[in-house]
């Protein structure tokens, strides 16, 4: 009786293993019955196409295809790979071509409801990390481009209200279709780690050209607790 007990234990636990066994690319791909993969947490797909220590790891669909692609912070580097049918293996896609020293964060969504997903790369700098650039990329002619815009940031002199004598910035997101800039503005005696003005959001939206441009700014007062 025991011997039936283990040997039916050992048949169940090969098959659950095999069953929860990671998938091939291919196999991925070529069957069209699996719900969507999230490949981040396939360890046989990073095995294939990192390239260094992956610090982060983004399933994006940045050229609204059938196909996710998965963009990667290796070694303050990013790479967005996609899979190609034909060659049945992951290429990439595109690369910065710069070294990014700083913290970095992958963050998507699509802007204009197109179904290719927006790339936003915020870079955090300095010692601190509280100086913030970023970057927002998409697909347009079979490749993807940062989009140039005129930033907030860039000039903090037209928010400005009053006796408001500068801002600070330290955010960048997407909610929904609007890409969100939000920074806080100083007082003419705040010192700089605690501006008592107002936090304001400046909302971009994206044209179905592919353009950004500002479309609301809300502000709200500071609630100060220096
Ligand atoms: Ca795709
Ligand atoms: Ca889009």
């Amino acid at each position: 009786m025991k011997i039936i007990i283990v040997l039916l234990s050992i048949i169940l636990f090969l098959g659950t293993s095999c069953s929860s066994a990671p998938q091939t690319a291919d196999e991925i791909n070529t069957n069209t019955n699996m719900p969507p993969a999230d490949y981040c947490q396939d360890i046989l797909i990073l095995d294939k196409i990192k390239t260094g220590t992956i610090d982060q790891c983004l399933v994006i669909n940045i050229d609204g295809d059938t196909l996710d692609e998965i963009a990667l912070v290796e070694n303050n580097k990013i790479t967005v790979f996609s899979y190609n049918l034909k060659n049945q293996e992951w290429q990439k896609l595109w690369e910065s071509n710069y070294n990014l020293e700083s913290q970095i964060t992958l963050v998507k969504g699509d802007l204009n409801n197109d179904h290719q997903e927006e790339l936003l790369i915020n870079q955090y700098k300095g010692a601190s990390g509280a100086t913030l650039e970023y970057i927002l990329y998409a697909w347009k002619d079979g490749q993807i481009w940062a989009i140039p815009f005129p930033k907030a940031h860039e000039d903090f002199s037209k928010y400005l209200e009053g006796n408001e004598t500068d801002a600070s910035y330290f955010d960048a997101k997407i909610e929904g279709v609007y890409l969100v800039e939000t920074f806080q503005t100083y007082g003419p005696d705040d010192p700089h780690c605690c501006p008592s003005g107002r936090s304001v959001s400046v909302y971009y939206e994206m044209t179905e050209d592919g353009d950004i441009r500002e479309t609301n700014v809300i502000s709200e007062a500071i609630d100060s607790q220096y």
